[in-house]
């Protein structure tokens, strides 16, 4: 098979490359190691930033984004005993749109069938080749027969398990990384969500979320020690335990049911430096991770693939490289700005084991900071609803 670009991973990051690149006539082919459904099954992200709405408008695919996301002018924070309300909109004049990664991966994949454009699900043992010349190639197996992918470059989109970013030299690549000793034990149930914005709590016992998927169905979050396995984690235990980290009328309200999914999210940050080689480009988590404190994985991919796309029409359109020359370093300037805002959110808001009272102090003065300096709140807001694209 031959196409312009190979793009490995039918995530996010994959499949709205793929869309845009498809919307200036580029022809792509994604190649996904799972089946569809299973890309599907993941509960993630939940949160998009004002820039990511608007690119997946443009994409021609926001239709019911726009129907069915809710749009939040702010979110509420707590610590111990205090909240104070992140008013977005009255600060900045932006908000954001909660509208989960299933809901954009599911409406991206719609689209994809529609336009009759290439997607491979089940492909087995992908590889990538000759990222050093000018026809890379991509290669897989699937139902026991061998498969070839010419391209003129490839992008991969495959995650942070993915094969793309070790192919990127070793001389040559640089990482960087933080293991947070705590990990996010995820529920998700059909009821309705306790308040009418996120709430996140920094409490003595630990960080709590309260989010949400739509009116009818909410996504609530605990943090817990790096060892912990879901299996130990009833409902009953989880929503005790959610509710002795908020405040007593906001715990008072909390409908509980049975969860739908449950899972545990290790946290970390990391960045593999260069996002290029050759003819091979990384977007997503392929390149970096952050902790989900600051809502911050889904809409960096998407982040990415609004700079990657614009340098690969610049190439096709104009035959200049100079996007593409500039990538890494562009995507890369962004990436930071997010990876250095979620460590701080998680550093603010997270009981670290070992943190003495001075450090528990200094977490304190940092939220009574935030509560009362309106240029502090700015900057949240301004971090949180996202840089312009
Ligand atoms: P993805 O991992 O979504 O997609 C990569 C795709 O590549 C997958 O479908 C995978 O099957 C495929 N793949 C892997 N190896 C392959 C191979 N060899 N060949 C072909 N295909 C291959 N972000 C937030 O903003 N908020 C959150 O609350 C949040 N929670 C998260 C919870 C968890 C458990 C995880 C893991 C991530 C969470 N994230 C969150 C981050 C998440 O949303 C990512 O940022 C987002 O999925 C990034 O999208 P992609 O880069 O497309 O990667
Ligand atoms: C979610 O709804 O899953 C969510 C929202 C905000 C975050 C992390 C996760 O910061």
């Amino acid at each position: 098979m031959r196409t312009q670009v190979g793009i490995v991973g039918a995530g996010p990051a994959g499949l709205l490359l793929g869309r845009l690149l498809e919307r200036q006539g580029i022809d792509a082919v994604v190649i996904e190691r799972r089946p569809a459904d299973y890309v599907l099954s993941r509960i993630r992200a939940g949160v998009l930033e004002q820039g990511s709405t608007e690119l997946i408008d443009a994409a021609g695919i926001g239709g019911r984004m726009r129907r069915e996301g809710l749009v939040h002018e702010g979110i509420e924070i707590a610590f111990d005993d205090r909240r104070t309300r992140i008013d977005f909109h009255g600060l900045i004049g932006r908000t954001v749109v909660v509208y989960g990664q299933t809901e954009l991966t599911r409406d991206l994949m719609l689209a994809r069938t529609e336009s009759g454009a290439v997607t491979v699900y089940e492909a087995e043992d992908v590889a990538l080749h000759g990222i050093d010349g000018d026809l890379p190639r991509i290669t897989y197996a699937k139902d026991g027969m061998a498969h070839e992918v010419v391209c003129d470059f490839i992008a991969g989109c495959d995650g942070s398990h993915g094969v793309s970013h070790a192919m990127i030299p070793a001389e040559l690549r640089v990482t960087h990384e933080r293991v947070y000793p705590f990990g996010w034990l995820g529920v998700l149930v059909d009821r309705p969500p306790v308040a009418d914005e996120l709430i996140y709590a920094g409490h003595e016992r630990g960080f709590a979320l309260c989010s949400m998927r739509s009116a009818t169905r909410s996504r609530y979050y605990v943090q817990v020690g790096a060892a912990e396995r879901v299996e130990d984690w009833s409902d009953d235990r989880f929503f005790d335990e959610l509710c002795r980290r908020l405040d007593p009328a906001t715990a008072a309200r909390l409908q509980t049911g049975p969860s739908i999914e449950k899972s545990i999210a290790r946290l970390r940050s990391f960045v593999a430096e260069p996002m290029r080689h050759g003819r091979l480009l990384l977007a997503g988590d392929a390149a970096h991770i952050v902790p989900p404190t600051g809502a911050k994985g889904l809409n960096l991919a998407i982040a990415d693939v609004a700079i990657l796309a614009e340098a690969l029409v610049e190439h096709y359109r104009s035959g200049s490289d100079r996007g593409l020359d500039g990538y890494s370093e562009r995507a890369l300037a962004r990436v930071w700005n997010a990876e250095r805002f979620s460590w701080w959110m998680t550093s603010l808001l997270h009981r670290f084991p070992g943190t003495d009272s001075f450090g528990r102090r200094l977490q304190r003065a940092e939220f009574d900071h935030l509560a009362r300096s309106r240029r502090a709140a700015e900057v949240l807001a301004e971090n949180y609803t996202g840089l312009a694209l």
